[in-house]
C-alpha cells in the first residue's frame, strides 16, 4: 500500500503563483500579507527577486480565473492561490461574482492539472471580512498552508 500525502513543512521546492483582486483591497491586501508570511516561514523565497513566486493583480474576483489561466500558460507552477473578497451586503451581484469566480477557478484547475486554492472570502458584512483578514484570524495563512499541502501532494503524485 502507498499512502500519498502533502507536506506542510517545506515550501522551498515549490513554484507558486498568486492572483489577487484589488476590489475590497483593504481585505485582500491583508490576506495577501498573511499568505506571504506563511509561505516565507515555510521556506519559500518571497523576496522581490524571487524566481519561485509571481503575483498578479486583477480588478475583481470575477477576473481571477482568466488571469490564472494565462499565468499557467506562461510558466510552470506547482500551485496557484487566488485571493479575493466578496461582501454580500455591499454587492447586488454577489451571487454572480462568487459563482463565476468559483466555477472558473475550478475549471482552470482541472484543465491544467494544477491545484488552485480558492482564497475568496465570501461574507455578509465588512466586519466579518475584517475578522477573517486579521482582526481575529488571517485566512491568508490557511490558504498558504493549503497551497503547500496541495502543491507538494500533486508534485509527489506526478
Ligand atoms: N469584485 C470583488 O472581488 N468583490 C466584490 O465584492 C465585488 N462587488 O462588490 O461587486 C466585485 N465586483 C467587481 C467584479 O469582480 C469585476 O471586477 C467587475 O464586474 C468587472 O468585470
Amino acid at each position: 500500500m502507498t499512502i500519498f500525502e502533502g507536506s506542510f513543512t517545506n515550501a522551498s521546492t515549490l513554484r507558486v503563483g498568486i492572483v489577487v483582486a484589488r476590489f475590497n483591497d483593504l481585505i485582500t491586501n491583508k490576506i495577501l500579507s498573511g499568505c506571504l508570511d506563511c509561505l516565507k516561514r515555510h521556506g519559500l523565497d518571497t523576496s522581490e527577486t524571487s524566481k519561485e513566486l509571481d503575483i498578479v493583480w486583477v480588478p475583481g474576483s470575477f477576473e481571477l480565473p482568466i488571469a490564472a489561466k494565462i499565468l499557467l500558460k506562461k510558466s510552470n507552477y506547482d500551485v496557484l492561490i487566488t485571493l479575493g473578497a466578496v461582501i454580500r451586503g455591499e454587492t447586488s451581484h454577489y451571487d454572480v461574482v462568487v459563482s463565476e469566480a468559483s466555477k472558473g477557478i475550478s475549471q482552470v484547475s482541472y484543465e491544467n492539472n494544477v491545484p488552485i486554492i480558492f482564497g475568496v472570502l465570501t461574507t455578509d458584512t465588512m466586519q466579518q471580512a475584517l475578522e477573517r483578514a486579521g482582526i481575529k484570524n488571517n485566512l491568508g495563512w490557511n490558504y498558504a498552508l493549503q497551497a503547500i499541502e496541495m502543491g507538494s501532494l500533486i508534485k509527489n503524485l506526478n
